[in-house]
């Protein structure tokens, strides 16, 4: 390796660092809201929490799609996916609790919000895209660092993966008769997320009332 790609490369490790650090910082901003939340109200509204740094080759390849210069500060100011942590949640509801829960926190912003759940895409996916960002301290500066997070369902995270994994496996030409049929089924989750979140209330009403008088069940 010549002086001048070892230099480069040595930029790109730094310039990823950042990244991992961010999510590191996300990963334990999620993991103390998750274990408050759970002992306050006595349930966990995460499932599970995945996190990923973008390869350098997809970060180039959304470089020529957007065609942007492919210098870190223009990377940095126009992809804003590279650090991507995806929570998944119990009920539809819990979405919307994790986000507020993120966004009153003082050394977050939210720049910007795609609510695929009140609007979903035309081919059925759901999911709640936040892109925030956060500072993270370096050995030399501050550096606010955008995290691009995905927030869904257990329903909605079944059917975008076996989505995705049809969608690479057809080489992003997937069969009319096929999109229709994950069409269908991104419905058939959806419902499936309705009818939880209906009885999620519903024993979430009973516990409140027998919180209220548990002497009233036993007819004291
Ligand atoms: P990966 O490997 O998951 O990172 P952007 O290109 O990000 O500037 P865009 O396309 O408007 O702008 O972003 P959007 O709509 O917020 O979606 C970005 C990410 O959401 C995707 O990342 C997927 O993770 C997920 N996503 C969006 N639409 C779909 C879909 O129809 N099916 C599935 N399975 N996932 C979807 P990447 O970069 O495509 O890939």
């Amino acid at each position: 390796m010549t002086d001048a790609l070892k230099i480069k490369k040595q930029e790109l490790m730094r310039f990823l660092m950042q990244y991992k650090f961010a999510i590191n910082e996300m990963m334990t901003k999620v993991n103390i809201l998750k274990q408050e939340f759970t002992y306050i109200n006595d349930y966990n509204p995460i499932e599970h929490v995945t996190h990923r740094v973008k390869s350098p080759k997809s970060i180039l390849m959304k470089v020529e799609k957007k065609d942007l210069k492919p210098s870190p500060a223009v990377i940095k100011e126009h992809i804003h996916d590279i650090a991507g942590i995806r929570i998944t949640c119990s009920f539809e509801s819990d979405i919307y609790i994790i986000r507020d829960m993120l966004k009153q926190q003082d050394d977050i912003t939210l720049l910007s919000e795609k609510d695929y759940i009140q609007s979903p895409k035309p081919n059925g996916y759901r999911s709640l895209h936040l892109i925030l960002s956060i500072p993270i301290f370096m050995s030399d500066r501050t550096e606010n660092v955008c995290v691009e997070v995905q927030i869904r369902t257990i329903a909605m995270d079944f059917w975008a993966s076996l989505e995705h994994k049809i969608y690479y496996k057809f080489n992003k030409q997937v069969p009319k008769h096929l999109n229709i049929e994950l069409t269908e089924a991104a419905e058939a989750a959806h419902k499936l997320d309705q009818k939880m979140e209906k009885l999620h209330r519903e024993m979430a009403e009973i516990k409140a009332e027998y919180e209220e008088d548990p002497l009233e069940e036993l007819n004291l």
